[in-house]
């Protein structure tokens, strides 16, 4: 089953996304996303000039092998390019063999372990009222897991907050825009925003929270403890987690549920945060963290220390990366939870897919392979545009965390 064609899509059906699809001699084909917000040129780059040359030939069934011929060969180890690159090439890989067997892909992967996919939807708004406003209307769509987060007085923007019924979809053209913090006015208002929530919404609603690496290990102790009476499903990010260790200091202080890992991509950058149960969900997922083979491994490891999954899917990955997160998340058996965030329509025109949404849960499907496809000559017409994402400075211009 050699490998006769690859090639790298780049188009912006509202936002821009990288697809590799290789073709196999007998014309099946598969597609992984090799997305990265912000560089995602460099990511296509490295597929075009560097990796396409060497899968040219190639068995498709040797996916394991591909895997480490692209991660060991390469010599330079980790970072976020290269392993959205070996990514794209890992999920195109697992796509071809499921249809080839003509098979929904988690059938390859162990089979079901449950029969549908718990998932949180995205409330936010300007203000407290505003928040809350979008906090009812994903109640009212079906969802059990609502993540919610509110413009915070006293700062001009930050992290999170929608404009009008649109999407929340943080990049932005041409230049980054600046958004600006403060910590202390941000640690007063969130307590009093969850203790709303749950007067307003009751007890059974999952509560989560995302700080986006903005506070410093006290702080976000500080933060999970004026949480604990609210009873979050999680509370992401806490702090910037390159430094491991800090989340030992966290963990001292409070029993708020931690999830972490959207930006890691090898199961290096969460070793020890698993191995120390220093977390209770890691979120890394298939586009940024080794495709489904080297995901799968975190996920093991996770499961011996009962750490559960919580796979990231804003809408900077692609439907590509939403089908095969499904059908990771239906078969792996310490799955925890999955982002959703529906794409706009364009871009479900674009990428049309099998998987589906029915009252706060989601199912893969049961289309051979991924059962996502790509309309070829509808994204030729939605071109790359530049676009960034935000930078956050502190009140007085220090640049911080976003
Ligand atoms: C999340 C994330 C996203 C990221 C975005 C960056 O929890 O969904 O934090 O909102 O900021 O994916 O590209
Ligand atoms: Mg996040």
């Amino acid at each position: 089953m050699k490998i006769v064609d690859a090639k790298v899509i780049v188009c912006c059906p509202g936002r821009n996304f990288v697809t590799l699809k290789l073709t196999v001699e007998d014309g099946i084909y598969g597609l992984g996303d090799a997305t990265l917000n912000g560089r995602e040129l460099a990511v296509a780059s490295y597929l075009d000039d560097h990796v396409i040359p060497l899968l040219i030939g190639r068995d498709a069934r040797r996916i394991e092998d591909t895997w480490h011929y692209l991660y060991k060969g390469a010599y330079w180890r980790r970072g976020p390019v290269t392993m959205t690159a070996i990514s794209a090439v890992d999920t195109a890989l697992w796509d071809i063999r499921a249809k080839s067997l003509n098979v929904p892909l988690y059938q390859l992967l162990g089979g079901a372990s449950r029969d549908k996919v718990l998932v949180y939807g995205h409330a936010s708004g300007s203000d407290m009222e505003k928040t809350l406003g979008s906090f009812g209307h994903f109640l009212n769509l079906g969802y059990r897991a609502i993540r919610a987060q509110s413009g915070v007085p006293g700062l001009k923007a930050t992290y999170g907050i929608g404009h009008g019924e649109t999407t929340y979809e943080p990049a932005v053209r041409d230049a980054p825009p600046e958004d600006h913090w403060s910590t202390e006015h941000y640690l007063r208002f969130v307590p009093q925003l969850f203790e709303r929530l749950r007067t307003e919404f009751g007890p059974e609603v999952h509560l989560l929270h995302d700080a986006h690496h903005r506070l410093t290990p006290i702080e976000a102790a500080r933060l999970g403890r004026d949480l604990e009476p609210f009873r979050l499903f999680w509370l992401e990010d806490p702090t910037a987690a390159e430094l491991q260790p800090a989340l030992r200091l966290i963990r001292q202080h409070t029993t708020t549920p931690i999830a972490i890992g959207e930006v890691f991509n090898t199961i290096f950058d969460c070793q020890q945060l698993i191995e120390e149960q220093l977390i209770d969900f890691i979120r890394s997922t298939v586009v940024h963290a080794g495709g489904i083979t080297h995901l799968r491994k975190i996920a093991h490891l996770a499961e011996a220390y009962q750490v559960r999954t919580g796979c990231h899917g804003a809408t900077d990955l692609s439907p590509v990366t939403m089908g095969a997160a499904l059908h990771f998340d239906l078969s792996v058996h310490n799955f925890g939870i999955q982002e959703y965030m529906p794409h706009t329509e364009e871009t479900d025109r674009v990428y049309p897919h099998a998987y589906n949404f029915r009252d706060g849960f989601m199912h893969p499907g049961e289309a051979p392979g991924l059962g996502v496809q790509i309309d070829e000559a509808l994204a030729a017409k939605f071109p790359y545009q530049r676009a960034y994402l935000p930078i956050n400075r502190k009140l007085d211009g220090t640049l911080h965390s976003w």
